[in-house]
């Protein structure tokens, strides 16, 4: 432990703790911005200066010391942190009125907090263009503040290294390296660079002018589907506490906005599980493409087919969950409501900035048609909320539409990392052992370890050897030790983003100061498994639409039909 004084406070901390967090235990605010817990701690922007002794340090990267004076609020402090803030703002595209990140931007806020109403070194602006080439992510680097916080997103967490400075002084720049386009380098999409983004360098291609045009034209029949994590965190946008539930309110919120029908992607999650536990089990009997890797992040297909070509074969051919239901809709649904499949545009609601890019994918279209037409952000979502003046909080709760509504326990948990891997297992344990689960859970395979294990027994003897990664550097680690042969895996689970889809990159943006006490991937997680066992049915195969589905359409897990609509192939 080390004792020091903080504002003349005594306070004793652990070794190791930085003099921010150690002001923190004593609820003393002291204001940052390039730091970023857990993922950014250079002290580059200087904000978070203090006062030690004669010095003035960063106090977000220099550790508490036995004997330290600090003081947090001298005119010293206050002034170099205001002359800081503003030498950033004198080189910024200044229109918080018209800015994504207007009213959640930690530079207005901080700009706010130190009470700044001139800025003397008003001069030159970096001008530099906008790029918008990329499917899902934009950048606007005359906003970039230079703190490096999508930097260390990009290359420590996702090991993508797809952004970093490039150019020198005033010329510096966050940017692919040679200038390039997103569009144009190993980016992919994820989107954990824009909610690392303290302002609005970074975000997602808007989609919401493509939306409205459709649910206005009367020509179209416009279908919206929600993904699992969005109903873990819409309500944040409307300042509802993280970690709230909010499924029935969304639907309600939904049908306002003019869809024709609401519909659950947990519906085809459960179905996924169907096929991919066929899948998987058949490759258990033939040998064939073992490890079978999971298929439904496309960040992480991005990754896959950038660094680990030589595994796509591994990769199952299922579809994910909401392109195998926009799939279903243009068929199995329009055929049910005799309707013509080109008058219905499929929108999916995503917590991903890489479902753009996915819908797009010309793997994933049938007899001409793209499965999904439009993707938005759950951010997005709630702008148009917010646009059509609807009174979120004070909404009824409604139920969604079937065929597509009705799903297990199973589904929803696909939004948090491990879901896919314990609603698989829920599912395949039963039909391979013919005995039904006791224990539901399987904890092995929850939280937040970076690569998580598990070794299911079945009954038969066999074994299944899971393994979990979340955040591609994560998946890094696990894929070389596959492709290395180290260690034989029946079944890899692999989740682009850090916590799982939850903390995507399309996912309401918490602010800095926030996640330095909270984990919000946990807490919206808790949300997940909160609905999980609220759930009747919690495992795929007994949601009796699933049944129904394949009755009247789709004949059997991995049939021709099914094959036809639900699975594609990625190829080198
Ligand atoms: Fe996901 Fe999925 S869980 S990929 O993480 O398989 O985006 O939520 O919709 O499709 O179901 C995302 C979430 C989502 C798909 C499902
Ligand atoms: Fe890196 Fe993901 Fe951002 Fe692309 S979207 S630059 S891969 S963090
Ligand atoms: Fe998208 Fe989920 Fe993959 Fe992140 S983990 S890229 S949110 S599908």
């Amino acid at each position: 432990m080390v004792k020091l004084t903080i504002d003349g406070i005594q306070v004793e901390v652990p070794k190791g703790t930085t003099i921010l967090e150690a002001a923190r235990t004593l609820d003393i605010h002291i204001p940052t911005l390039c730091h970023l817990k857990g993922v950014n701690n250079s002290g580059s922007c200087r904000v978070c200066v203090v006062e030690s002794g004669p010095r003035l340090v960063a106090s977000c990267s220099i550790m508490a010391e036995d004997g330290m004076d600090i003081k947090t609020n001298t005119a010293k402090v206050r002034e170099s942190r205001k002359t800081v803030v503003k030498l950033i703002l004198s080189d910024h595209k200044r229109e918080c009125t018209t800015c994504i990140r207007s009213e959640n931007c930690e530079l207005q806020s901080l700009s706010s907090e130190l009470n700044i109403r001139d800025i003397e070194y008003d001069g030159e602006r970096l001008q530099l263009g906008t790029d918008s080439l990329s499917p899902s992510v934009s950048r606007d680097p005359e906003k970039c503040i230079l703190c490096g916080r999508c930097i260390s997103t990009c290359s420590k967490v996702q090991e993508v290294h797809a952004i970093g400075f490039i150019e020198r002084g005033f010329d510096t720049t966050v940017a692919p390296a040679y200038a390039k386009s997103l569009d144009d380098v190993f980016c992919t999409n994820c989107g954990q660079c824009i909610t690392a983004c303290p302002v609005g360098a970074l975000y997602e291609k808007e989609n919401i002018k493509d939306v409205w045009k459709a649910i206005y034209d009367k020509e179209k029949y416009v279908v919206v589907q929600t993904a699992p994590a969005i109903r873990a965190a819409l309500g944040e946008e409307f300042g509802i506490p993280v970690g709230t539930s909010v499924t029935g309110k969304m639907v309600a919120a939904l049908r306002r906005l003019g869809f024709d029908k609401v519909f659950d992607t947990d519906f085809t999650a459960d179905l996924t599980i169907m096929e991919e536990g066929t899948e998987l089990i058949s490759r258990l009997t033939s040998g064939e493409n073992l490890p079978l890797m999971t298929s439904c992040c496309p960040g992480w297909i991005k990754f896959a087919e950038h660094f680990y070509p030589d595994m796509l074969d591994n990769l199952s051919t299922c579809k994910s969950p909401h392109e195998m239901e926009g799939a279903l809709i243009k068929s199995y649904f329009a055929e049910k409501m005799a309707m013509d499949p080109k008058k219905i545009v499929t929108v999916s609601i995503m917590p991903c900035t890489a479902k753009k890019f996915e819908s797009a994918r010309g793997e994933l279209s049938n007899d001409g048609l793209q499965d999904v037409d439009l993707v938005l952000t759950t951010r997005e979502l709630a702008r148009m909320i917010k646009e059509a003046g609807i009174d979120f909080e004070n909404l009824p709760v409604e139920e969604f539409d079937n065929p597509f509504g009705e799903s297990t326990g199973a589904a929803v948990i696909f939004g948090v990392t491990g879901g896919v891997a314990e609603a698989a297992l829920r599912t395949v344990f039963e039909i391979l052992s013919g005995k039904e689960l006791e224990t539901v859970n399987y904890t092995a395979v929850r939280g937040l370890e970076g690569v998580k294990e598990a070794v299911i027994e079945l009954p038969n003897g066999m074994t299944i050897n899971s393994i979990v990664a979340h955040g591609l550097g994560n998946a890094r680690k696990a894929l070389d030790v596959v492709r290395n042969g180290e260690k034989q895996y029946h079944f890899i689970e692999v989740m682009a983003c850090p916590g799982g889809c939850v903390t995507g990159g399309g996912q309401p943006i918490v602010d800095s100061e926030y996640r330095m006490d909270h984990d919000i991937r946990l807490q919206r997680a808790s949300a997940i498994y909160a609905e999980d066992e609220s759930k009747v049915l919690r495992k795929s195969h007994k949601n009796p639409y699933i049944t129904k589905i394949y009755e009247e359409f789709l004949e059997a897990p991995n049939s021709e039909v099914s094959h036809k609509h639900l699975h594609t192939h990625y190829v080198k």
